[in-house]
């Protein structure tokens, strides 16, 4: 018999809670033979990451997954064996009573946020609320050993290494973009929220001797651009040139897509959760974006991670990474820190690869979902 699944998300804003959980569900199904629901409140953002998505339907299948619009009101449905309320999410209350009424009381859990801080492994699996006599338990994805790892289908990192040893394979995927790269120039994906930081990074770039291709899927950060390049209206395709650097606005691609294009590129600016993760997994130098959060509470984030991903790092390495998220960060000058990052390229390449082998060699966070309900049981 097969475990069956309930994963909630309620999309706040973004992309990233949809992006996680449509990952999520997919990968039970795929690698864990689940059978899965997704109920999920906007299908319009769905849509964007996966076009196949019919957002007039209250019921559909995809990949394996059923998906269904989470309704304003609530039918009444059979809970599940397995529930899963995506950070946070509150289920409908019928939903609760349905699992209070099973006769096998179902694993409730709150799939949290990634965070590399160190309070996470202490907290990942403990009981948290009840609603009657159902457990709800904390199931906290993250970086380090005792935290419940990070999303990784089965064979990413060999697909990944075979893309980016295959020149012609990349060749026709970005040109399928519209992207006809220059063989000297450095190619980078930019992927983040407004950024008043921008301006002196596409400075730098420009003033470079080094060429640079910056490919900008369409997002929050656009109005940016368009501002550096002193309002030139901004087309899908079309490429804009200053001093050394070309910039392209792309179109917003599927989310296997996505990844073929981190893999593309040598460095890869990102923001959120998900394309976060997905970078790790490029195994090239990244700058995150990190989502801000009321009282600065993000920055301490920035730090935990920080501190993680830059052990074992030469001190000018680290100084020049760490410089270059804090600035973007803060939207402060990107200038000297762009600068020194550029210096120490070699490096920090090395130990994007290694980083992403050690993330790898953790049981993914599907596997351990799976397990946690199997020792539940
Ligand atoms: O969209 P985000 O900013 O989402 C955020 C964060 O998850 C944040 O932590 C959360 O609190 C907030 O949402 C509500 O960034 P993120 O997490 O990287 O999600 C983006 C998704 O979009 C990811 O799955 C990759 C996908 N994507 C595409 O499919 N195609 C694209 O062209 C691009 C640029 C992204």
């Amino acid at each position: 018999m097969t475990v069956r699944w309930d994963i909630f998300c309620t999309v706040v804003d973004n992309f990233g809670d949809i992006g996680v959980t449509w990952r999520l569900a997919r990968q039970l199904v795929a690698e864990h033979q689940c059978t899965v629901r997704l109920w999920v409140d906007d299908l319009r953002a769905f849509e964007r990451l996966c076009p196949e998505i019919d957002v007039s339907l209250g019921e559909q299948w995809q990949q394996g997954v059923q998906v269904r619009h989470w309704p304003k009101e609530w039918l009444p449905t059979e809970a599940a064996d397995v529930v899963i309320a995506a950070f946070a999410c509150q289920l409908p209350s019928a939903y609760m009573d349905a699992m209070a009424e099973r006769q096998t009381t179902p694993l409730w859990m709150n799939l949290d946020y990634l965070s590399a801080e160190d309070w996470v492994v202490g907290c990942h699996g403990l009981p948290s609320v009840k609603y009657k006599h159902v457990q709800k338990y904390f199931f906290f994805p993250g970086f380090q050993a005792g935290t419940g790892g990070l999303l990784r289908e089965a064979g990413l990192l060999e697909r990944r290494r075979q893309f980016q040893q295959n020149a012609q394979a990349q060749r026709i995927f970005l040109q399928g973009l519209g992207v006809d790269r220059e063989a000297d120039a450095c190619l980078i994906s930019l992927f983040a929220y407004e950024n008043a930081g921008l301006a002196s990074w596409f400075d730098a770039m420009a003033a470079d001797t080094q060429a640079f291709h910056v490919l900008v899927p369409e997002g929050r950060v656009l109005g940016d651009v368009e501002r550096w390049l002193g309002g030139d209206g901004l087309k899908v395709g079309a490429l804009h040139r200053r001093g050394a650097l070309t910039v392209q606005v792309l179109p917003f691609v599927r989310q296997d897509q996505y990844d073929q294009l981190l893999w593309c590129c040598d460095f890869n600016a990102v923001r959120g959760e998900d394309s976060f993760v997905r970078a790790q997994w490029a195994g090239r130098p990244l700058l995150w974006h990190i989502y801000q959060q009321e009282e600065d509470v993000h920055l301490e984030k920035l730090e935990a991670f920080l501190r993680l991903y830059t052990q074992g790092l030469s001190p000018a390495a680290q100084k020049a990474i760490s410089g270059l998220w804090r600035a973007w960060n803060a939207g402060q000058d990107m200038t000297e820190h762009w600068k020194a990052t550029r210096q120490e390229q070699q490096e920090l390449a090395e130990h994007a690869q290694a980083w992403c082998l050690e993330q790898a060699s953790r049981a993914d966070l599907a596997a351990a979902l799976v397990k946690f309900y199997g020792n539940w049981i």
